[in-house]
């Protein structure tokens, strides 16, 4: 059946397990992903979207903060790394190189906590940072850039590191030490959450031939299962639209909810968010692939929405969508957008090769896309509390 003719009744059986709150398996996430019947889909997804949220559409002020591009990973479907041991003056790519940067960089602290200041003095509640993994950087690098945020901001989150670079952590700090001492001493210093990168898909056969040298799922669960032992909230992404079945897709998202359903059942804390990255294909490696069309993205969203039945919120990002698709996800399951965001390093979808990182949603941009979609925007903090802004210009979490 093409799309458009009509309600694909094959979907049937899953309606009523949607509609019983039953919990869906490999294949009924499989067989969401092959109907062309995308409307159904949508409905479906907004059954669990509503029962979860009514029209409520949650958005936050943020900064996204990336304090350096030098890596020593060569992870193929990325374009931000600027490759560790490369000298600056040869940076343009040769024949024969992956796909990178062309100009390596490395924020200080001073320079770090200037931007969060000043997106704090904006009104932004969240900073939201990560980077390449930086051999040289010491460990005293990123604790002291939570203790010097939380000085100069003390109401603003820190969502910072992904669970890669927590792992790098480990292996750099001298001496070595555990996650969980990683974590507790990031937390001393005013780490509020992990965001939820560097995930990508979690199988063998993605991991070898697009990441290889990048820790795995094993490392990336251990760290979120340790964050959520000692009470600290996290994120999970899916990036999809690469060399990635839909099986494998669907297989990630059913990874993710095993470990959420231990979390929610033994630990402190828990995933808040799953956000699903459309892969953008420009100056990477893989660059040669044309990336998800937007009813592969529609599709991703809902199905996520629908097999993650026990994570309370579906993110759209953006940057990665775009803002028209962003809206429309709305629709197909996505109770969530990040944010005013501001500036982004790690992926521009149009001229992403112009060095151009300014990207930035405006409050009333975000509330209009919302509203115009039949929904209720809330801004939030990090942890989904309501945030209220007052007419001084200050804003506190409501009660
Ligand atoms: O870890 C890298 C992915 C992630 C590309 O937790 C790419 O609230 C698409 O994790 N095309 C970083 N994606 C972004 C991220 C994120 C974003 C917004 C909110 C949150 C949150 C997390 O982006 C990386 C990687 O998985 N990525 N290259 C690319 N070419």
């Amino acid at each position: 059946m093409a799309v458009g003719q009509g309600a694909d009744r094959g979907l049937d059986d899953i309606r009523a397990k949607v509609e019983a709150g039953e919990r869906l398996t490999h294949e009924d996430g499989l067989r969401l992903y092959e109907t062309d019947d995308i409307h159904t889909l949508g409905e479906l997804a907004n059954v669990v979207r509503e029962r979860m949220h009514g029209r409520r559409v949650y958005f936050n002020v943020n900064r996204h903060i990336n304090y350096a591009n030098v890596c020593v990973l060569r992870c193929k479907f990325c374009s931000f790394y600027y490759p560790f041991g490369k000298s600056a003056d040869d940076g343009t790519p040769q024949a024969g190189d992956l796909v990178h940067a062309a100009t390596p960089y490395e924020l200080t602290v001073e320079e770090i906590v200037s931007r969060a200041t000043e997106a704090y003095e904006n009104g932004a509640t969240e900073v939201h940072i990560v980077g390449g993994l930086h051999p040289k950087l010491p460990f005293s690098y990123y604790t002291d850039m939570c203790r010097e945020i939380r000085k100069a901001c003390p109401k603003m989150h820190i969502k910072a590191f992904t669970a890669i670079e927590i792992i790098h952590f480990t292996r750099i700090a001298k001496p070595r030490m555990t996650v969980a001492e990683v974590l507790t001493e990031l937390r001393d210093a005013g780490l509020g959450s992990l965001p939820g990168g560097g995930a990508e898909i979690f199988d063998d056969r993605i991991h070898e031939e697009a990441f290889k040298n990048k820790v795995g799922e094993v490392e990336w669960f251990e760290v979120h299962r340790t964050a959520h032992e000692l009470g600290i909230f996290t994120n999970a992404t899916m990036l999809y639209g690469h060399i990635e079945t839909r099986s494998e897709r669907v297989g990630h998202l059913i990874k993710l909810r095993e470990h959420q359903e231990v979390s929610l059942a033994k630990r402190n804390s828990h995933f808040n968010c799953i956000i699903p990255l459309s892969f953008i294909p420009d100056g990477s490696a893989l660059g040669n692939l044309p990336g998800p069309t937007g009813l592969e993205d529609l599709k991703t969203l809902a199905v996520s929405r629908l097999m993650l039945d026990n994570v309370p919120h579906v993110k759209a990002f953006w940057i990665m969508q775009t803002p028209k698709l962003a809206q429309i996800s709305l629709d197909w399951g996505v109770d969530d957008l990040d944010g005013t965001v501001v500036y982004y390093d790690i992926t521009k979808r149009e001229g992403g090769s112009d060095g151009v990182t300014h990207q930035e949603m405006t409050i009333d941009s975000l509330r209009r896309l919302i509203g115009e979609a039949g929904c209720i925007p809330v801004e939030r903090d990090t942890l989904y509390r309501p945030v209220e802004r007052l007419a001084d210009g200050s804003w506190r979490v409501a009660s």
